[in-house]
């Protein structure tokens, strides 16, 4: 092939062609046993943490090893399905986990300390709050002013609960109908908003959480205060979906103003903020639903996970 790949970015976009030439990621490690892999975030140490769906535990994989192959680090007491995993310090991080079912319930928050791990790699689970209002913990992250408070969507109230982990309170903090979800959607699938990451934009400082939701098929953005007791305006949509394709979670490259969105049925979309332009940079033809992406923080490299169990390797566009 003659085409460079602005040419082919071109096409794509012109004509919603497939590029052939995308990624079709490298496959770390593929659990046998219907393992559906929901969230996962980076470790200092360049390892990943990942959850489960359908498993109480939260793994750890070395993606550097010559055979990677996940280790259970976290076992969560009273549940069978972890959420949500997310960073609040060097190397704690807050984990969401509840009772599985279309309504969860005792949905529970928990903290692991990964420097405090036993000799053979383990680290108790403190827990911090069970709400038993919420419904289905989903997005998760930590606010950058403040780690130790949440921001974890609940896909089926449709809205952003605020977790504080020190007052160990959980408050309704932000809602609005682009989180809601539709009973009606072509997805069939009755979740509203799903993944939710942070963005700063530099230009005006003002801070944002991008979601997603399921059965609306649209990746929308709310300006919410610094410590994430508000929305500051409305939400809008950033990106609709056509057909029944759609985003579950994603990760944002702050410095690029990059977004990689896990996208069903089986690839990874770039948006780009600033120009609102989307294209697809990783096709991984062997797996059945991306859940997120996680950046490898080398500015090239990311992770996808999905829900028939599979860790990939992508490369992406420079993002550093
Ligand atoms: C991804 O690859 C599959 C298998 O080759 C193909 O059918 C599908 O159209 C591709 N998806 C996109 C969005 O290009
Ligand atoms: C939910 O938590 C409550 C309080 O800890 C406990 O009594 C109950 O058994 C739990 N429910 C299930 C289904 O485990
Ligand atoms: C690891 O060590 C902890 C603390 O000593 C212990 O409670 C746990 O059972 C051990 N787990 C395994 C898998 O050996
Ligand atoms: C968050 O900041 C706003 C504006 O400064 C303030 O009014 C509000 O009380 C703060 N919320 C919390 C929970 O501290
Ligand atoms: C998304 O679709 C809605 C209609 O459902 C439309 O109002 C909106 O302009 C669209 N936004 C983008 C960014 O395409
Ligand atoms: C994103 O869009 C901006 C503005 O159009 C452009 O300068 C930048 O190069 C784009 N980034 C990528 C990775 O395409
Ligand atoms: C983002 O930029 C900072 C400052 O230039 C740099 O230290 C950091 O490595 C960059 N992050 C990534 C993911 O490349
Ligand atoms: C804002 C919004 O809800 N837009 C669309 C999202 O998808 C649903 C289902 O296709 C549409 O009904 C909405 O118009």
């Amino acid at each position: 092939m003659a085409l460079s790949s602005a040419v082919f970015a071109a096409i794509y976009l012109a004509a919603g062609v497939y590029a052939e030439t995308v990624d079709q990621g490298t496959l770390l490690y593929t659990f046998s046993s219907g393992t559906d892999i929901e969230n996962a975030v980076l470790r200092p140490n360049g390892q990943i943490l990942m959850v489960s769906l359908t498993e109480n535990v939260v793994y750890n994989l070395d993606p550097f090893a010559a055979t990677p192959s996940p280790v259970v680090v976290a076992t969560m007491p009273g549940v069978d399905s972890v959420q949500g995993i997310t960073s609040i310090g060097d190397d704690k991080y807050a984990v969401t986990a509840g009772i599985r079912g279309d309504i969860y319930i005792n949905e529970t928050i928990f903290t692991i300390d990964l420097t405090q791990a036993s000799n053979n790699g383990t680290a108790t689970p403190e827990t911090i709050l069970v709400v038993p209002e919420a419904e289905n913990f989903n997005g998760l992250v930590s606010l950058p002013t403040e780690p130790n408070v949440l921001l974890v969507a609940d896909s089926v109230l449709g809205l952003i609960w605020r977790i504080d982990l020190e007052a160990k309170t959980a408050v309704e903090a932000i809602s609005d109908d682009l989180m809601a979800l539709t009973t009606d959607s072509p997805t069939g699938v009755d979740l509203g908003i799903d993944g939710l990451k942070l963005y700063t934009d530099k230009a005006t400082n003002q801070l944002y959480v991008y979601f997603t939701n399921v059965s609306k098929l649209l990746l929308a953005r709310v300006p919410i205060l610094n410590n994430g007791s508000a929305a500051t305006g409305p939400s809008e949509i950033v990106a609709n979906q056509t057909g029944i394709d759609n985003w579950d979670d994603m990760a944002i490259a702050q410095n690029s103003s990059l977004i990689f969105g896990a996208m069903n049925p089986s690839y990874v979309q770039m948006l780009n903020i600033t120009s609102g332009d989307a294209i697809i940079v990783a096709n991984m033809t062997t797996t059945s639903g991306p859940t997120s992406v996680v950046l490898a923080d080398d500015g090239i490299h990311g992770y996808s996970f999905t829900r028939d169990g599979k860790v990939y390797e992508v490369t992406l566009p420079d993002y550093a």
